[in-house]
């Protein structure tokens, strides 16, 4: 049986034609990243450069890869306004007429990269003009396109949750309403931070425990939530000495996810609040958080 291309599912799914180019154009270049990871120990583009970002991560080669091939794929889209990303300090504003904002971790999980491990991409797409500090239940898109023995998208658009298997230059469609089971085996959080977690995510880490689960962390989030999404559990990153504030950003890196979560039945909550609803004062601003179904 013939299987549904992403462009089939985009015209049968929404009317926004600015949004299926976006939606288009972002997934083409994260068809080139996957070719660049596959040949990257090959091409000498493994490694780190001399930059910190502005949320004091070193660089890596392919993330400013990632993040130059995202932001040249949307300059001749008159329709977008800025790329917020984590690799670039400030709103980069593309077309001052545009509507749509992109928001972008290009390339999630670099401690990996070097080592031939899972990666990801994570996006959100909203259309809120000169408004960059929204909270995540403005995102009217949000995906990740997971970089793994096989590259898979996983996307909404704000109606249940679809994926994706790459195949020949084209994203296929394997599942749609996706749904986290309600139970799963596993939890997933960096464990060896947790004499710095505070009394409720220790209470938390107990519980887990306590009802025999397993722990599996990759420290890539992309690959941490695919398994709550397809297999349940949770996942956690909590506040610790290091960063008080929480670790992951929420513009770009929690609040795509969190809508994926959300769409697929879950619940995304940052200190006792429902993550999408938190208004960011900043472009980098971090937030502790929690996935899981209930
Ligand atoms: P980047 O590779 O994009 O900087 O993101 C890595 C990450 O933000 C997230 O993907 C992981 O879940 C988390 O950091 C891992 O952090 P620790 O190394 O502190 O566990």
């Amino acid at each position: 049986m013939t299987k549904t291309t992403l462009k089939q599912f985009l015209q049968s799914h929404t009317k926004d034609t600015s949004l299926t180019q976006i939606i288009v154009s972002l997934t083409e270049v994260c068809k080139e990243i996957a070719e660049q990871l596959r040949t990257a120990p090959l091409d000498s583009i493994h490694g780190a450069t001399q930059n910190i970002n502005t949320s004091g991560d070193i660089q890596q080669k392919l993330d400013v890869l990632a993040n130059d091939q995202i932001r040249k794929s949307l300059e001749s889209i008159q329709e977008v306004h800025a790329l917020v990303s984590e690799e670039l300090p400030d709103a980069d504003i593309l077309h001052e007429a545009g509507e749509y904002n992109i928001y972008t971790d290009p390339l999630d999980g670099s401690s990996n990269i070097d080592i031939n491990w899972t990666t990801g991409t994570i996006f959100g797409i909203a259309k809120s003009g000169t408004e960059y500090l929204i909270p995540g239940e403005r995102l009217d898109v949000a995906g990740y396109v997971l970089y793994s023995s096989a590259c898979e998208l996983v996307l909404t658009l704000g109606n249940g949750v679809a994926s994706f298997i790459l195949d020949k230059g084209e994203f296929l469609l394997t599942r749609t309403n996706i749904l986290i089971p309600e139970d799963g085996r596993y939890y997933s959080v960096n464990e060896s931070k947790s004499a710095d977690f505070d009394d409720k995510s220790l209470a938390l880490l107990a519980q887990l425990k306590a009802e025999g689960k397993s722990l599996r962390y990759s420290g890539a989030l992309v690959s941490d939530i695919h398994r709550v999404l397809l297999k349940g559990g949770v996942h956690f990153y909590p506040r610790t000495k290091s960063h008080p504030e929480g670790k992951l950003r929420l513009l770009y890196e929690i609040n795509p996810i969190a809508k994926i979560v959300e769409e697929a039945g879950g619940r995304a909550y940052s200190a006792g609040k429902r993550t999408l609803l938190i208004t960011p004062t900043k472009l980098h601003e971090t937030v502790p958080i929690s996935f899981s179904k209930r």
